[in-house]
């Protein structure tokens, strides 16, 4: 059934600076859409050192940590919030397996990546990473209120 505006869930993806260069937005967007996840907002932006700390705050220390930084930030980012049942997780197996190899096809990252460190595409892992992850990409007025819904379509 449908559900309310507010208790709708919501998810963080973007798509990495290779995805970009690599002219995957349309793939996946397309990929997104088809599931029947609802867009809510959208931008192109080339984040911030300061961004992409406190996005990947969790793997400070870690060895490929600085690498991954360097990544983020080196050139436009497509990054959007997407609506709908269970989204975090559905998100989740579109996009795959954090590495590429072990990533199954029909995965976007099984699909078309082969490295980690070039693996396309993030997307929140849990709906508490989602709303903080949410909350530092995206202002409010970022980010549509829902009005007409097809959820009746497909719930
Ligand atoms: P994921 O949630 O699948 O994006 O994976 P993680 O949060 O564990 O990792 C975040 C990013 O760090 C990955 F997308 C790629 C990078 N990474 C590496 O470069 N090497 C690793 O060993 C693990 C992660």
């Amino acid at each position: 059934c449908e559900k309310d505006l507010e208790s709708a869930e919501r998810t963080f993806i973007a798509i990495k600076p290779d995805g970009v260069q690599r002219k995957l937005i349309g793939e996946i967007v397309a990929r997104f859409e088809k599931k029947g996840l609802k867009l809510v907002g959208c931008k192109l932006i080339q984040p911030s050192r300061k961004l992409a700390e406190k996005h990947y705050a969790e793997h400070k220390g870690k060895p490929f940590y600085e690498g991954l930084l360097d990544f983020i930030t080196s050139g436009p980012v497509f990054a959007m919030v997407w609506e709908g049942k269970e989204v975090v997780s559905t998100a989740r197996s579109l996009i795959g397996l954090t590495d590429p190899k072990k990533s199954p096809m029909n995965t976007i990252r099984g699909d078309f990546g082969i490295d980690v460190g070039r693996n396309i595409i993030h997307g929140s892992d849990s709906v508490e990473s989602a709303q903080r992850e949410i909350g530092l990409w995206f202002s409010k007025n970022e980010l549509t209120r829902s009005s007409v819904t097809i959820e009746k379509w497909i719930y």
